[in-house]
C-alpha cells in the first residue's frame, strides 16, 4: 500500500505560524483594518491585523529609515523608503506572518485572512 503525503501545506499560500511565537506584547487581538503604518521607529502599527480574502493591505512608511515587508513563504521583498508605501493582496484564508527584512528582530507582524471578518 502506498502512503499518500499530505499536500495541504504545499497548496496553502500562507502557512500557519508554527513554532514562531511573537513577542508577548504584540500577540494581541488582530485589528480589523487594511492599513499598517510604520511610525518612528522600527515598528508595524498595528502589528496584528485581520482582513477578508481579496483584500489589498497597504503599508506606509512614516519612519525616517528604509523598511520592507516580506510575507513568510514568499520570495518577494517590498522595500519602502521613507514616505513610500507597499501593497500586497491576500486572497487565501489563513494566518500570514511577515517581517521587515532589514530589522527582523524588531519588526514583525501578522495578518489573519478570514471570510466574514
Ligand atoms: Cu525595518
Amino acid at each position: 500500500m502506498k502512503r499518500r503525503l499530505s499536500v495541504v501545506l504545499l497548496v496553502a499560500a500562507c502557512a500557519p505560524i508554527v513554532g514562531c511565537a511573537p513577542a508577548a506584547t504584540t500577540a494581541s487581538t488582530p485589528v480589523h483594518t487594511a492599513k499598517v503604518d510604520l511610525p518612528p521607529s522600527y515598528q508595524f502599527v498595528p502589528a496584528a491585523i485581520q482582513v477578508e480574502p481579496g483584500t489589498t493591505v497597504t503599508w506606509t512608511n512614516h519612519d525616517n529609515f528604509t523598511h520592507s515587508v516580506q510575507v513568510q513563504g514568499q520570495n518577494e521583498v517590498h522595500m519602502m523608503r521613507p514616505g513610500e508605501t507597499a501593497q500586497i493582496r491576500f486572497d487565501q484564508q489563513g494566518t500570514c506572518s511577515y517581517v521587515c527584512t532589514l530589522h527582523t528582530q524588531n519588526m514583525r507582524g501578522t495578518i489573519v485572512v478570514a471570510a466574514g471578518a
